[in-house]
């Protein structure tokens, strides 16, 4: 029988089962590991959203001060009439530090993956910006190859804030912003928000927060699995677990099994030793050089760079490479 299905609902079962197959192919493989982009389930997106409110999760307000002290200078940077474009937009809270000290930009282009977010977003911003042009972009900015034709002519300045390019490894980080350059092209420029590296301790403390919402954010993951693919993981069985890895300069995030044990997920049993665990996600903290080469592998050069007093984040200004 040929059932079809309304749009969302199609949407909907291409996410299980995209999230189906990555979860067998990640727990089969060893070591075993499972991308981060799955821990923004709509309760993940909540509980990060509350990690960023945390007194120990340094990263967000710090950026937030940044951009709020360099809006100005950015713009004047960008210069006038440009398209701002930016990577991953969820709920585009920072953005209207650039939106209010730009107000004659070409256009906004949020790119996400989340149709629920963009549509919520774009509504929000036309509301409160009503000369503003917003024109969303529904895809994963990892494979995207072009952006909507009405924005041609306009230089365009790409955002990527948040440290999110932490969250990729250094090749996809090179190959996420070579990408970029070539969608922002020959007149584009980049704003990147980038973690700095640091005391270690200080690192420690803001993935292993007092009040356990990292830990609930981790174990998120467990319970989505239960829900989406009918897998049997008890959360109190399993800990979150993440430490600074100073060799490698990154965050390290794991699931862990407290005890040896079975667990079935999409009808599949898979064994755990005890101790045994299941990567989540890296967050990658860089220092000036390691910008810079991250920058010069993928054709840009860094114009401009601010930090906050303690040195604990960066944005950074980049500019396409003649
Ligand atoms: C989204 N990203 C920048 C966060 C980070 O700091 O790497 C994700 C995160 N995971 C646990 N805490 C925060």
């Amino acid at each position: 029988m040929n059932v079809s299905l309304p749009v969302l609902d199609r949407v909907e079962a291409s996410d299980r089962e995209e999230f189906r197959e990555a979860v067998l192919a990640g727990l089969a493989r060893s070591p075993r590991a499972i991308p981060p982009k799955f821990l923004y389930d709509v309760r993940g997106a909540e509980l990060f959203d509350a990690i960023c409110e945390l007194p120990e999760y340094y990263l967000t307000r710090t950026e937030t001060g940044i951009l709020a002290d360099c809006a100005a200078e950015l713009a004047r940077l960008a210069g006038p009439g440009c398209a701002l474009v930016e990577f991953g937009s969820g709920s585009s809270v920072k953005t209207r530090l650039l939106l209010d000290a730009m107000p004659d930009l070409a256009a906004y282009v949020p790119i996400d993956v989340s149709r629920h977010h963009l549509d919520a977003t774009a509504a929000k911003l036309r509301r409160d910006y009503p000369r503003l042009r917003v024109e969303p972009v529904c895809a994963d900015y990892m494979v995207l190859e072009s952006l909507p034709a009405d924005v041609n002519g306009a230089p365009r300045l790409g955002f990527f804030p948040g440290s999110t390019i932490g969250n990729l490894e250094p090749e996809d980080a090179t190959s996420f912003l070579c990408r970029a350059r070539a969608l922002l092209g020959d007149r584009g420029a980049m704003v990147l928000g980038v973690d700095l590296r640091k005391d270690a301790r200080r690192l420690h403390d803001a993935y292993n927060d007092s009040a356990g919402v990292t830990a609930a954010f981790t174990l998120n993951l467990l319970r989505r699995m239960n829900r989406e693919l009918g897998a049997t993981f008890d959360t109190a069985r399993f800990a979150h677990e993440a430490f600074y890895n100073p060799v490698e300069g990154r965050i390290e995030i794991y699931f862990r099994s407290l005890a040896a044990q079975t667990v079935t997920v999409a009808g599949r049993p898979f064994a755990f030793a005890a101790g045994e665990r299941v990567h989540t996600e890296y967050s990658y903290k860089y220092d000036d050089a390691g910008i810079g080469a991250l920058a010069k592998s993928a054709g840009f050069t860094i114009d401009r760079t601010w930090t906050d007093p303690e040195g604990l984040f960066a944005v950074v200004y980049l500019e396409a490479a003649p």
